[in-house]
């Protein structure tokens, strides 16, 4: 059987990355487009070069051309241009909408029948901007948030409880911005509630809300340290776990943006739900019940999303 072939729209830090832990793990082909060109080209023959003491099996290739990523199996969207120092996501809004229409209509061209994980910021207005320009099935085009968002949420409640991360779950809804909603009563130690951990003397109040902010404005954290541009390591790692729950269809319980028609309360958006990731892309979105006061930062959290695509609707009309 032929090895899966991964298109990475987009070769920068993110885009590298991703094509290194694709190849690490053996997912399958690797083909890296970009419109710089040299930039894909070189990424992809230097990972290739490291394959013989790595020991793995993929193939590596660059493009600048569309034609290049034909039949690709999974497309991981991170073309556009990343945060600097002093801005915010919603400040990238109007170049990468115009990147999408471009991207979306080379994968429409070239690889309709792939699953598209897009990471390109502000995200849920991008994939959604995403599957309207691309017209794939909504159920196969998804935003990668939640992933890395819970996984930042769960390394700070690991070290704070000095316990393994492994055991640590927790997910995190919403839009991907300063009103995601880190999910206190659904994040758990090996199946303990954090509220019960409060009671236990494992943390306090105080610290646990510390932890939900550090969350939020995880991304900042790092665009303040990195100066020059955001976090790509953590980003890549968690899409390259979504993808792989689809190529393997491991049927993973995953938090994403994907697309809602009535679930939680949401209509005809994108937003950060728990959803099933197995062959069929996104099987299900998880109905999951809110309590009030979760409602009230969900709803905050889905109008936010809601102003993005609202903006993008003015910008290209052809959306609305
Ligand atoms: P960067 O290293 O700048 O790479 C972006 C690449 O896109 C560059 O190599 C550009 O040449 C390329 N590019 C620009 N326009 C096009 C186009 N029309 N077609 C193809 N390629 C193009 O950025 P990065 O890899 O660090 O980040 C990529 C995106 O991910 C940015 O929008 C970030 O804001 C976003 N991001 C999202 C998250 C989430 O959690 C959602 C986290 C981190 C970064």
């Amino acid at each position: 059987m032929a090895r899966p072939k991964i298109a990475l729209i987009g070769a920068g830090n993110i885009g590298g990355t991703l094509a290194h832990l694709a190849a690490l793990k053996e997912l399958g082909d690797v083909v890296l487009f970009d419109i710089a060109e040299g930039l894909p080209e070189g990424k992809a023959l230097d990972i290739a070069e490291s394959g013989p003491s790595e020991g793995f099996d993929a193939a590596m290739s660059g493009t600048q051309s569309y034609e290049d990523i034909a039949g690709a199996d999974v497309c991981i969207v991170t073309a556009g241009v990343a945060r600097k120092p002093g801005m915010s996501r919603d400040d990238l809004l109007g170049i990468n909408l115009k990147v999408m229409k471009s991207v979306g209509e080379g994968i429409a061209a070239h690889a309709p029948d792939a699953f598209v994980i897009c990471i390109t910021n502000p995200l849920d207005a991008m994939v959604w901007a995403l599957q309207k320009f691309s017209g794939l099935p909504a159920n196969k085009v998804c935003g990668m948030a939640g992933v890395l968002d819970s996984a930042r949420f769960r390394h700070f409640l690991a070290e704070e409880f000095n316990v393994s991360m492994r055991d640590v779950t927790a997910f995190v809804l919403g839009g991907h911005g300063d009103t995601m909603v880190p999910s206190v009563r659904y994040s758990t130690v090996a199946g303990i509630p954090l509220p019960d951990l409060i009671e236990m003397g494992w943390t306090t109040q105080e610290k646990l809300d510390a932890m939900v902010q550090r969350t939020r404005d995880g991304g900042a954290e790092i665009v303040g340290l990195l100066k020059t541009g955001s976090a790509y390591y953590a980003p890549a790692t968690s899409a390259i776990e979504m993808a792989e729950a689809y190529l393997k269809d491991q049927k993973r319980v995953l938090p994403c943006a994907a697309y809602c028609d009535g679930e939680i309360g949401v209509k005809d958006m994108y937003v950060g739900v728990p959803t099933v990731i197995g062959a069929g892309g996104i099987e299900k979105v998880v109905d999951i019940k809110l309590n009030k006061e979760e409602q009230v930062m969900f709803d905050k959290s889905v109008d936010a999303v809601k102003g993005l695509v609202d903006a993008c609707k003015e910008i290209d009309p052809s959306l609305a």
